[in-house]
């Protein structure tokens, strides 16, 4: 049986794309919809399915059939938005995570940043940060992001500027990018659909103002969603004409020019390490679903590497005499920002997510 990968998923339908790179438009088999998953969604993109092409008849509609789904290497939740409070996988098997920020226009928040990184972290999803916008800042803003810079610098995260607008600081992303399967998050109109454009202009994203009233983003990208990127200029193939003969809605042709990229390239490269961009919706409440105090403490780098240095070997650094990570703060060798983030998220204040529309 095909194995596959979960690219896209719409209420029961499913793109899964093949080995071959060709994508088949699936369902999910009865079978496994009731395996006892505990998130609101038992498929999410990035997921490894076996599948059977081809294998079901819907309405007049000949579609694939997911069987069965592969063990996962990793996963992203957030707490679902509906009542029920349980969690729903935002992707899986993911090499990295692409934390798009910006500084104004909207403005991100370190809490908002600090929950992400330590949502990564926990589930060992390497992060890297990207201030985005860097074209459109005043004096103040500059020095605000110089800020942000240092603080995760000092964390020893790795930092990128860009201007997806404008074209900066793309070649380094996509450096970043080549061969990997990356998460990219980020508030509502922080130009996450931008960037992916900027970096394959062939994928053709929608993109919104960012309302000129509110300076907030308009959840134009609305659910995650797994896109091939074409990382060199000769990668990129336009619809044939014949292809062009697809009539029915420009989905399915976006579908037939993604397969025709994949495979017309003969013979390709090898190894044949595709590049593969996860598009996100802003997401509010955006992991740490059950995490506790103990488990949130060693995803902070800075607290970790000065654990052996508190007085108590089960430190909380949040009161105790003899603390280390304290001590740091109070001499300025950890970022205020970042013990505030710690003291909220282990008090569970969320994080003013305002950007959040429904
Ligand atoms: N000045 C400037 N504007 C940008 C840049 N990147 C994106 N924008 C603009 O910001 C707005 C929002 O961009 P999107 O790409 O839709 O943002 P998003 O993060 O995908 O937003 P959601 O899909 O709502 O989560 C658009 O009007 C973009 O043109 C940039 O580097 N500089
Ligand atoms: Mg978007
Ligand atoms: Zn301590």
């Amino acid at each position: 049986m095909p194995t596959g990968l979960l690219m896209r998923s719409t209420g029961s339908r499913y793109t899964v794309r093949g080995e071959d790179g060709v994508l088949h438009s699936c369902i999910a088999k009865g079978k496994l919809r009731t395996k006892g998953y505990t998130s609101t969604n038992p498929l999410a993109v990035g997921d490894v399915v076996d599948f059977e092409p081809a294998a079901e008849t819907v309405g007049n509609e000949l579609v694939g059939a997911i069987t069965h789904l592969h063990d996962r290497r990793n996963y992203l939740v957030r707490k679902s938005v509906n009542l029920s409070h349980r969690k729903h996988v935002i992707a899986s098997n993911m090499d990295q995570c692409l934390v798009l920020v910006t500084v104004a226009r909207p403005w991100t928040s370190f809490g908002f940043i600090d929950r992400v990184l330590v949502t990564a972290e926990a589930y060992q999803i390497p992060p890297v940060i990207i201030f985005n916008k860097v074209d459109d800042l005043n004096h103040d803003e500059q020095a605000l992001l110089a800020e942000y810079e240092a603080v995760y610098q000092g964390v020893g995260y790795r930092t990128l500027r860009t201007s997806a607008l404008k074209g900066i600081g793309i070649d380094e992303v996509k450096a970043l990018l080549r061969g990997k399967v990356s998460l990219l998050v980020g508030h509502s109109g922080v130009g996450k659909s931008t960037l992916v454009n900027a970096i394959d202009p062939a994928l053709d994203l929608d993109t919104w103002e960012v309302s000129a009233s509110t300076d907030k983003g308009q959840h134009t990208t609305t659910t995650a969603q797994m896109f091939e990127v074409g990382m060199d200029s000769e990668e990129f193939v336009g619809r044939s004409s014949e292809e062009g003969r697809d009539d029915s809605g420009s989905h399915a042709l976006r579908l037939t020019s993604f397969a025709l990229r994949t495979t017309n390239h003969e013979p390709r490269p090898t190894p044949y390490a595709p590049t593969f961009l996860i598009d996100t919706p802003g997401v509010k409440g955006f992991g740490l679903v059950d995490m506790k105090q103990d488990e949130i403490v060693d995803q902070f780098p800075e607290f970790f590497a000065r654990k052996g240095e508190c007085r108590f070997g089960n430190c909380t650094h949040l009161r105790e005499p003899g603390c280390a990570v304290l001590k740091a703060v109070e001499e300025g060798a950890i970022a205020a920002s970042r013990y505030r983030s710690y003291v909220d998220m282990v008090e569970g204040v969320e994080e003013d997510d305002t950007y959040r529309a429904g």
